[in-house]
């Protein structure tokens, strides 16, 4: 097939003029219609792309979020919509704009200095109102969730890969049954079996009335959640982000001390979540059991300036196994559902960052097979929330505003 690349790159483009909702992007319209985090700091680097003013503006909105103690969280609902459950009353956040109450993973730093460093001139005073935001941030993860270097999460959203195996040890402490009625709103939009099941809706809203009744109180959390998982994905992102805000940090002539100190000591959870089946993995913090699930985040650690060859052999049996990219659960076990969310698909956002990383370490054609095979789910399907791995079928929403950024900045 040959690819009309500008055809393509214009599509992107309105997608992200046509989720923009005034200042700020939502993931897709109808399932969701707020800002999400992560999907924001990705959506700011593809408007860098083409108009580098919205992507700045994108940032500072996902900021107008961040709580007094330094927390991003991982959606901001900035004005009212239909079509979402849970919206902000369930959460409870005592502030405006309301927000959840929990983070999402912080790429933030990383594309932030991405769009920085492609005009410093323009993006020097955007810089450095930012920079403030992102140490604060940064240090609420160190102060409140880094344990034994790991990044620990205290609910399965705040990963960004909702439903993945990786929780499944975790989620089992959680009683779902006492959660009571509610209606779910995302599988009037897609596909249920695509989705995340019942059971696991019934606890995910345990855990946020857990949250709330604790007033989202860090330390409370801590003590008493059912769930708490340090998620090597959470670890590897911080990790890289740490590593771009030291950068940063040069750039502006700030004190780098503190920043050094965070990549130490996350250098040094990294070796713990290398499990006895030799790769990397999230863990149980209650049972400190290892989760034993090979996803795509388990290869994020290029990304975050780790090499390993034993990481290289598992990714290149898996990629002989699938048709593109890196599946969100290894296809080699059990339980591998190809389009069922986190549980198998393949992200173009997580083939980016893997081939980010893989680029950097110098493993360059492995990085050009992961931008080739998401340049063809694309430019064949369309931009998809995720696609089989196998089939490439595309799933989940469409027009999604952070395949059509990678496309933009990456794929295309
Ligand atoms: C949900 C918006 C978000 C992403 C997450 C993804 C999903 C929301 O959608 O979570 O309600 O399940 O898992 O990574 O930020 O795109």
């Amino acid at each position: 097939m040959t690819i009309n690349a500008d055809k393509i790159d214009r599509q992107a483009k309105r997608i992200l003029r046509n989720n923009d909702r005034g200042g700020y992007t939502v993931p897709t319209s109808g399932l969701y219609p707020y800002q999400w985090n992560w999907d924001s700091a990705f959506t700011a680097w593809g408007l860098a792309t083409f108009d580098i003013k919205r992507a700045w503006f994108e940032i500072h909105t996902l900021f107008t979020g961040q709580w007094d103690n330094g927390m991003v969280p991982h959606i901001i609902f900035h004005k009212r919509a239909d079509g979402y459950f849970p919206g902000p009353d369930v959460w409870g956040v005592p502030r405006v704009p309301h927000t959840s109450g929990i983070t999402q993973p912080p790429v933030a730093a990383t594309m932030i200095r991405a769009i920085y460093e492609q005009d410093k001139r323009y993006g020097r005073v955007h810089m450095e109102l930012v920079y403030g935001r992102l140490i604060s941030w940064h240090r609420w993860f160190m102060a409140n969730r880094v344990e034994d270097g790991m990044v620990a999460i205290t609910h399965p959203w705040e990963s960004g890969r909702d439903n993945a195996v990786d929780w499944d040890g975790g989620m089992g402490n959680v009683d779902g049954s006492g959660v009571g009625d509610y209606t779910r709103r995302d599988t009037a939009h897609v596909d249920p079996d695509m989705r995340p099941k019942k059971e696991d809706y019934d606890r995910y809203l345990t855990m946020v009335y857990y949250g709330r009744d604790c007033g989202w109180d860090e330390g409370q959390i801590r003590e008493g959640s059912p769930f708490r998982v340090a998620d090597v994905g959470m670890t590897f992102i911080l990790l890289r982000a740490c590593r771009d805000l030291l950068m940063i940090a040069h750039d502006l002539d700030h004190l780098t001390d503190e920043i050094e100190g965070w990549i130490r000591t996350l250098e040094a959870g990294v070796a713990r979540h290398w499990n006895p089946d030799g790769f990397y993995d999230s863990i149980d913090l209650r049972s400190g059991d290892f989760s034993g699930s090979l996803s795509s985040a388990s290869f994020l650690n290029w990304y975050a300036g780790i090499e390993n060859d034993q990481m290289a052999i598992h990714l290149h049996d898996i990629l002989d196994r699938v048709e593109f990219g890196v599946p969100s659960f290894d296809p080699r076990r059990e339980g591998f559902e190809p389009l069922r969310y986190w549980r198998g698909p393949v992200w173009g956002m997580m083939n980016a960052l893997i081939a980010i990383g893989l680029e950097e370490q110098g493993h360059v054609q492995i990085a050009a097979k992961l931008r080739k095979d998401t340049q063809r789910l694309i430019a064949e399907h369309g931009f998809f929330e995720y696609f089989s791995p196998v089939e490439g079928t595309p799933a989940g929403g469409g027009a999604f505003s952070w395949t059509a950024a990678i496309w933009l900045t990456w794929a295309g």
